[in-house]
């Protein structure tokens, strides 16, 4: 990017989210717009975190150019053996049974604004802000704008742009009317955000004896009918290939692809590894550098060098691209893990506007979780900063909440203790789900922790007493000792020390969903086959005002595959990103104590009962902790955060 082999024509290796093509900008003058993205943004901090990304893609690319070199004639047969074994395993995996359609809202925001507005009809417009802007229509992309671009780039690319503001209760009202449509084709149909969504429309299809074409043409036609929007659909034998196929028509058309084994062949065979979702920037270069890999079929064809060079991880992924593989099953509702809602603005150090869209965001947050019946107590404020450093602070609690209220008040304590700092992204995420899902606990209800406040089975003390709350909080931990102004155990990156040693995240950690890259990655990296990767393909799109859920749960190994990829969440992220690694393992090892804390308090509970009644065998139950942590399977958050209290 901008080096000398550039000449002079630096822009033209200048490749960002703003020069990804989106759909309807196929015409484009890339090199012109590719230009001017260069000259306008040369110079900023997105210029120098891109600068800084493409440096160390550079370095991953010679490495593994050199590991390639020092194979020999005798590695390679060994090599393709084991790739044959694989695509044949995998080959044993495919399943054509299911008909699978992905919906995708066309221009979504926009159209929305369009239809309340109509005189905006026809003009390019982009919804957003001189700043950022969220997407546009497919008027302004024939001039290479597009979503994620700050809009004073956007206005010199199309100088006629019409800027409409941002208003997400319009979305999601909208939204809200989509799955009143989707529903009835699919019950358990997933969203991955405001605007698109899998269904598995097997039954709908075999039921009524219709074709997946001919369903795809009833969906669309009922959305039109019922929100006047059009959308885009894609109908294949899995969702990694319906995703694909919904974005070859847009908008408003669709593509289908029949479950039959050589109609995915041929059509894989010549689609660019970039349009799989799991396949971003950085693995595109890689893959396309190194091993002179474009397509998904030369995947197969190259099996053997990935075998090789990459991961087992890795290459079953890539080689389960390379035969059109994708999941067909429906996740279990139950395995959800958290719900979520950001916002990209444009940067603003100013506190009450910060908090007044904090407010926003915990609104739509609270208002998802009301309609999917869903009460948490991990919550998490993801920040980006004007320097696009990624940050997230987490607060677990005792009672499971869902008001914007509550929601707002823990939030708002974590923003806080942050500021003064200049945003350029926030989100809230909650985690730690009810089981039952039938509300919060009632407040006559008598719980185990009114039971610690009391010491007494008869006692009154209930999850509505708030003083009661805190106290039991206290007698649930030994975290207050350490934290005397908080009610509530905030984890997390306050602890930038030796807690965060490798053999303490191995203990077992869970999902996640965060990132510290750059904007468009985050929506695009996704993939069918590995642990990691398959909370992204399911269900995370990480932009603003989207709604993002994470389903996996699998207990993996924290380490960074292939040496960039986040072996919890399939996040790539660069070794030179010292902090953003740090934050994001912050992350992952606050996710994982909590989860942890929680098995812990409800075993301790009793414990701790008796050990209200002897203040001494508490002092030795803390020193316990304190000495050892890694001791037993359950590590009590205190224990850490004690530790990194000190430290500060
Ligand atoms: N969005 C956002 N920030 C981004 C990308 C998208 O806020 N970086 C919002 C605005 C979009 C909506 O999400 O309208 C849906 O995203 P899509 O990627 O589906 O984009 P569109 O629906 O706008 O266009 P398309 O017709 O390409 O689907
Ligand atoms: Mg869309």
């Amino acid at each position: 990017m901008g080096t000398t082999s550039d000449g002079d024509r630096p822009w033209q290796s200048y490749h960002t989210a703003y020069t990804n093509a989106k759909a309807g900008m196929e015409g484009v003058d890339k090199e012109k717009v590719q230009r001017i993205i260069y000259e306008m943004s040369k110079g900023s901090k997105y210029f120098e975190n891109e600068k800084r990304k493409e440096a160390y893609i550079r370095q991953k690319v010679e490495n593994l150019r050199a590991q390639c070199a020092k194979l020999t004639d005798k590695d390679m047969p060994h090599f393709q053996e084991v790739a044959n074994k694989k695509i044949l395993e995998l080959e044993a995996s495919r399943e054509l049974s299911k008909i699978w359609l992905h919906t995708d809202m066309d221009a979504f925001y926009a159209a929305v604004e369009t239809l309340e507005n109509p005189s905006l009809k026809g003009k390019p417009m982009a919804v957003g802000s001189m700043s950022m802007i969220c997407t546009a229509n497919y008027e302004a992309r024939k001039f290479g704008v597009r979503a994620a671009m700050p809009g004073f780039i956007a206005h010199k690319l199309c100088p006629d742009l019409v800027f409409v503001p941002t208003n997400f209760e319009k979305y999601t009202y909208y939204s809200e009317l989509t799955r009143k449509v989707f529903r009835r084709y699919d019950s358990d149909f997933i969203a991955t955000s405001l605007d698109e969504a899998y269904l598995n429309i097997t039954e709908y299809c075999n039921e009524r004896g219709l074709s997946g074409e001919e369903v795809a043409a009833e969906l669309r036609n009922n959305v039109y009918e019922e929100t006047g929007l059009t959308c885009s659909v894609g109908v294949a034998p899995n969702r990694l290939l319906a995703k694909v196929c919904s974005d070859i028509n847009k908008p408003n058309g669709q593509y289908i692809l029949p479950n039959d084994r050589k109609a995915v062949m041929t059509f894989i065979s010549s689609l660019p590894i970039r349009k799989i979702g799991g396949i971003g920037k950085v693995t595109e270069t890689i893959l396309k550098d190194v091993l002179g890999i474009n397509t998904c079929e030369e995947l197969l064809q190259k099996g053997a060098f990935l075998c090789a060079l990459f991961s087992h991880c890795s290459t079953d992924f890539f080689l389960s691209v390379g035969l059109g593989l994708g999941r067909t099953d429906t996740p279990e509702h139950k395995l959800r893990k958290s719900i979520s809602s950001e916002r990209t603005f444009s940067s603003t150090g100013d506190e009450p506007l910060l908090l007044q869209k904090l407010a926003d965001i915990a609104e739509t947050l609270s208002n998802d979780m009301q309609k999917e019946c869903i009460w948490g107590r991990t919550l998490t404020l993801k920040l980006k900063t004007a320097s696009f450093e990624v940050r997230t602070r987490a607060v677990s609690l005792q009672k499971f909440i869902q008001s914007k209220e509550e929601i707002l008040t823990y939030a708002s304590k974590l923003l806080k203790a942050e500021l003064p700092l200049s945003l350029r992204l926030m989100g809230l995420r909650m985690s730690q789900f009810r089981d039952d899902k039938c509300g919060p606990l009632d407040p006559r209800q008598k719980t185990l922790a009114s039971f610690v406040v009391s010491g007494d089975v008869t006692a009154s003390a209930t999850f509505s007493d708030k003083h009661q709350i805190c106290d039991a909080q206290t007698d649930l931990s030994v975290h207050r000792e350490s934290s005397a102004s908080n009610d509530d155990k905030i984890s997390l990156s306050y602890e930038k020390n030796d807690v965060l040693a490798s053999d303490q995240l191995s203990c077992g950690l869970r999902y996640a969903s965060t990132s510290a890259d750059g904007i468009e990655n985050m929506g695009n990296e996704c993939s069918g086959k590995c642990d990691y990767v398959e909370t992204e393909n399911e269900m995370i799109r990480n932009f603003s005002g989207h709604k993002t859920i994470a389903a996996s749960s699998q207990k993996t190994e924290p380490s960074w595959v292939d040496g960039y990829i986040c072996s919890i969440c399939g996040i790539e992220m660069p070794p030179s990103f010292i902090e953003e690694r740090q934050e994001h393992s912050d992350y992952h090892l606050a996710e994982m104590l909590q989860e942890e804390e929680s098995v812990y308090v409800t075993e301790h509970l009793t414990q701790e009962r008796s050990v209200r009644k002897a203040p001494q065998a508490k002092e030795n139950a803390r020193k316990k902790q304190k000495t050892s942590p890694k001791g037993g399977k359950h590590i009590p958050i205190d224990a850490f955060f004690i530790k990194g209290k000190k430290s500060l």
